[in-house]
């Protein structure tokens, strides 16, 4: 598999209600960006995947759809990837439900975690966060450049920075080891501006 540079996060929270965040969805495939995940902590079952079917059935040709958690639902609104946490299903369970060929991603947030999930099927790794965020409830310690740096050297799968990151310290981030960077806040309030700023820094 090959990341784009920039892996926008669609976070449901961000948004003032769904509309907003199908017409960010469609913004930042405008852009150019060819990955986005669907995250909701606080929606039902049910809200989600009304909400991820109507992300697909929008979705632009060449952009891939990443569920964050839910292995039931990324088969479900028939996305191409599912991304798990420490708490959600371990990789091989939800390898085992998604099937081996959509996209299994995996958060990290310490040199334990990744080495342990460098063992997995897992198709690329994310660690973080490597800066202070405000985007997610009870953050992990935070990672710096430094932990982006040893995250690359326990791993060859395609590696994620998440946490923190925006237009002004990305190519860092990028320069520490990172294949991609995922973002939720620098892409708001104006996702397609932001996006293509994005793109043509890491170019
Ligand atoms: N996961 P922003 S940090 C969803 O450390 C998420 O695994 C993190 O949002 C991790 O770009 C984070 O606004 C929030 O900082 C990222």
């Amino acid at each position: 598999m090959l990341l784009p540079r920039l892996y926008p996060i669609l976070d449901a929270g961000c948004f003032p209600n769904a509309n907003a965040m199908f017409a960010a969805a469609e913004e930042l495939a405008a852009a150019g960006c060819t990955l986005l995940q669907y995250r909701n902590k606080s929606g039902s079952a049910r809200r989600m995947l009304d909400e991820a079917r109507e992300l697909r059935a929008r979705r632009g040709a060449g952009v891939k759809l990443i569920m964050n958690d839910r292995a039931d639902l990324c088969l479900a609104a028939g996305f191409d990837g599912l991304h798990v946490g420490q708490d959600d299903l371990l990789p091989e369970s939800a390898r085992r439900i998604i099937g081996p060929v959509r996209w299994l991603g995996v958060s990290t947030h310490n040199p334990e975690q990744l080495a342990e999930a460098d063992k997995t099927s897992a198709d690329y790794l994310a660690i973080g966060p490597v800066f202070a965020t405000t985007s997610k409830a009870n953050p992990d310690p935070v990672v710096g450049l430094e932990g982006v740096r040893r995250a690359r050297e326990l791993t060859r799968k395609p590696l994620v920075a998440i946490g923190g990151i925006t237009r002004a310290n990305a190519c860092s981030v990028i320069e520490a080891g990172a294949d991609a960077v995922a973002v939720i806040s620098d892409l708001l309030p104006d996702p397609r501006k932001s996006a293509e700023e994005f793109l043509k820094i890491l170019r």
